[in-house]
């Protein structure tokens, strides 16, 4: 970052302050990862000074010869991984994927059935604060209050009381396996669209480790910077009748000119996920998790759903002293990110929640295993038992800083100042 030192200090000092804050701290916010240098490197290549509107072969600017190398590499590479028909690999994010997904079969006003935010879902789901609760008619379908998980018969009668013209699934906050051909029936019977957002367990489908909605879903969205290790940025997939459409809502009718820089790191980090250790990586994530759900309900602390499938767990609160926002500000002190999140039946405003959302994609990339996550689960509930005890909190800190030093994070790369 020579130039970067010589010509913008403030930002240089922002850079290293951050790159310091993630070699040092435990990275559990479950949305998050580590990409690779390669994926890295690619993001900081020449193509950020490239237009490219259009798709490849089909650009309405000059130049375009390596751009057109590398999005074809990327959408061959994602069709490829996921056994999709087409790919389109421009969106910028998951909440404009999303978009893309609505509007290629929908007109505002319609009506939409996803997932309740408190229950999981995600605010591009139909949360009256999104877009997608300004646009369209929405519905929604959450979990069971007994066991946190989704009640597959209740779907399927509010689909067949409100017939909805599309029914969003996937989540953001749901630990447990999603049943992908269930929702699909679902919505064949009621005539709807089935559009899956993949984005949280998109790393784990693509290991193997969480069924596939691809062959139950009409458009599949995603982001590819959670569980599937690429930078932050979208993806749609779709059956190839749809494919037109898909295009033709990311561009023109969403965004302008493509990012080339991050459809290139899109590309080699679909290329790593093709790769047979992606897979191993997958099985990690889900082990992990599972252990430390195991470890930290062994200390007495309640989980929705009783456990998890997935890389997260999500800590219930409602019967503490204690809110998510207390409680995320405790294990911050102590070096542990983690994010507060609502619960199923929530009480609390969404600053301060009555949940926690934790999750081992990034520690996993990092190396951790079982040993280590019961150490951290061990230090997660101790904080959870006393989230006032500062002395406490400090010893726990010292001994994360101990951990991520015997784990490094871009140990290949020359180590910061
Ligand atoms: N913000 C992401 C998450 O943390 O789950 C979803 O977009």
């Amino acid at each position: 970052m020579q130039h970067l030192e010589r010509k913008d200090e403030r930002v240089y000092r922002a850079v290293l302050g951050e790159e310091s804050r993630q070699r040092n701290q435990l990275e559990m916010i479950a949305s998050e990862n580590f990409v690779s240098p390669a994926v890295r490197e690619a993001l900081g290549t020449v193509f950020t000074h490239k237009y490219a509107e259009g798709l490849p072969g089909r650009r309405y600017y000059g130049g375009c010869e390596f751009a057109d190398q590398v999005e074809e590499l990327a959408r061959t590479r994602a069709t490829e991984l996921f056994g999709a028909d087409h790919a389109n690999v421009q969106p910028h994010s998951g909440a404009q994927a999303n978009m893309a997904g609505y509007f290629a079969f929908l007109e505002p006003g319609d009506r939409i059935l996803g997932m309740n935010l408190s229950h999981g879902g995600h605010l591009t789901h139909g949360s009256p604060v999104n877009f997608s609760g300004r646009f369209f008619d929405v519905a929604a379908y959450g979990v069971r209050e007994s066991d946190g998980r989704i009640d597959y018969d209740a779907v399927r009668e509010t689909a067949l009381r409100t017939r909805p013209k599309m029914i969003v699934t996937g989540a953001s906050a749901y630990p447990r396996t999603i049943d992908f051909e269930a929702f699909g029936a679902i919505a064949r019977e009621v005539g709807a669209v089935h559009m899956c957002d993949l984005a949280h367990i998109a790393g784990l489908v693509a290991g193997g480790h969480h069924p596939s909605p691809v062959p139950h879903a009409d458009v599949v969205t995603t982001t590819t910077h959670k569980t599937l290790r690429g930078p932050r940025g979208g993806l749609i997939m779709c059956r190839e009748e749809h494919a037109k459409a898909i295009d033709r809502m990311v561009f023109p009718f969403i965004q302008g000119g493509p990012l080339v820089h991050v459809i290139a790191s899109k590309a080699v980090a679909l290329g790593e996920a093709l790769l047979p250790g992606f897979g191993e990586y997958g099985r990690r994530v889900v082990e992990n998790a599972r252990v430390l759900a195991d470890t930290i309900m062994e200390r007495g602390v309640p989980l929705v759903s009783g456990g998890t499938d997935n890389h997260l767990i999500l800590v219930d609160l409602r019967d503490r002293d204690l809110t998510g926002k207390d409680a995320e500000q405790a294990l911050e002190r102590a070096g542990i990110t983690v994010n507060k999140n609502t619960v199923p039946g929530e009480t609390r405003s969404p600053f301060v929640t009555s949940g926690l959302r934790i999750g081992t994609p990034a520690i996993t990339t990092r190396g951790m295993a079982p040993p280590e996550i019961r150490t951290v689960g061990g230090w997660i509930a101790d904080i959870l038992e006393r989230p006032r005890d500062e002395a406490a909190i400090r010893g726990i800190r010292r001994k994360v800083g101990e951990m991520c030093a015997a784990y490094p994070l871009y140990d290949e790369l020359a180590p910061s100042t």
